[in-house]
């Protein structure tokens, strides 16, 4: 028991200026230290109570969370039960069931039961994917809890494009595909720098997405190594609409916006498909006549 004398209370100075209380006499220095003790007194109060209060709340929703969730598995069996009624003793029907009732509940725990390895693996893993709950994979063997496990960190990784989530995944090839897939995302937002990537990267897409927007498949060279992705995109475009991909007419020399690139008369496809003509020379054979006067005229545009 500790023991308490007045003087921790009341410090009694008497060089300094005093006043006497009943008897008592005590400096205004001790006064401000007995205020400063009441006022920290009442703090520590207000924080224990506000622990308290804290306390039991927590302790309240867990068990609550957990009644809950029992109550859900209640539910999720009986409804299993209900539904695998009509299977007359299928196997197959029956982990059908199960898998169906558990990925509505979002409960691995009413796979627990499936017969089918597969089947089993399926529900746990996508409703784990679902919840985005890597501890749900626990119930898995070995390879599938690390397969379950990944495809969680890549989905997460990517949605939150944290390029350090990704190393989570213990698979090699999905930590990289985890990589490119959140540069992609990173780039099409043109964020490089935020991200601290290339920056030619993002001008790179821009320049991409000008070339497409323009349809000018001639700004597609300056690309580097999206020069063959950027001309492949152009292999299925075709705005006149000759039926000429705007890559083939780029190569040829002719012009996507126009039927009639050389205005010889004759439609580009017609000289490149069909006659054999030059279709970006209005005169092919060079005799002065354009190829489109030659053909309507019946004479040899080629000689
Ligand atoms: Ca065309
Ligand atoms: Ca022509
Ligand atoms: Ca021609
Ligand atoms: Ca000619």
């Amino acid at each position: 028991m500790p023991e308490f004398h007045q003087d921790d209370f009341y410090e009694v100075n008497p060089s300094q200026e005093t006043e006497e209380q009943g008897g008592k006499s005590f400096s205004f220095g001790s006064r401000e230290k007995l205020v400063k003790r009441a006022a920290f007194g009442g703090v520590l109060l207000l924080v224990l109570i506000f622990l308290g209060i804290f306390i039991t709340n927590f302790v309240q929703e867990r068990r609550a969370a957990k009644l809950g969730y029992e109550t859900l598995i209640e539910q999720a069996e009986t409804n299993v039960s209900r539904q695998i009624d009509v299977c007359d003793g299928d196997g197959s029907c029956e982990d059908s069931a199960r898998s169906e009732v558990a990925r509505t509940a979002g409960a691995v725990a009413v796979c627990e039961g499936i017969e089918n390895e597969i089947t089993y693996i399926d529900c746990v893993s996508l409703i784990a994917l679902e919840n985005l709950e890597v501890d749900e994979c626990d119930i898995l063997s070995d390879e599938y809890r690390t397969l379950c496990k990944d495809t969680i960190f890549f989905e997460t990784a990517v949605s939150n494009l944290d390029f350090d989530m990704c190393e989570d995944a213990q698979d090699e090839y999905l930590r990289s595909a985890c990589d490119k897939a959140i540069t992609n995302a990173v780039v099409s937002v043109g964020e490089c720098h935020e991200y601290n990537l290339d920056i030619s990267l993002c001008d790179d897409a821009v320049t991409f997405e000008r070339a497409l927007a323009t349809g000018d498949p001639g700004i597609c060279k300056s690309l580097g190594a999206l020069e063959d992705a950027c001309y492949s995109e152009f292999g299925s475009i075709d705005s006149d609409g000759d039926g000429i991909s705007a890559r083939t007419e780029y190569e040829n020399g002719t012009s996507d916006q126009l039927i009639d690139s050389d205005g010889d008369g004759l439609p580009d496809y017609d000289e490149y498909d069909v006659i054999g003509t030059d279709p970006s020379d209005s005169d092919t054979d060079g005799d002065g006549y354009p190829d489109g006067e030659e053909v309507s005229g019946g004479y040899d545009p080629l000689n």
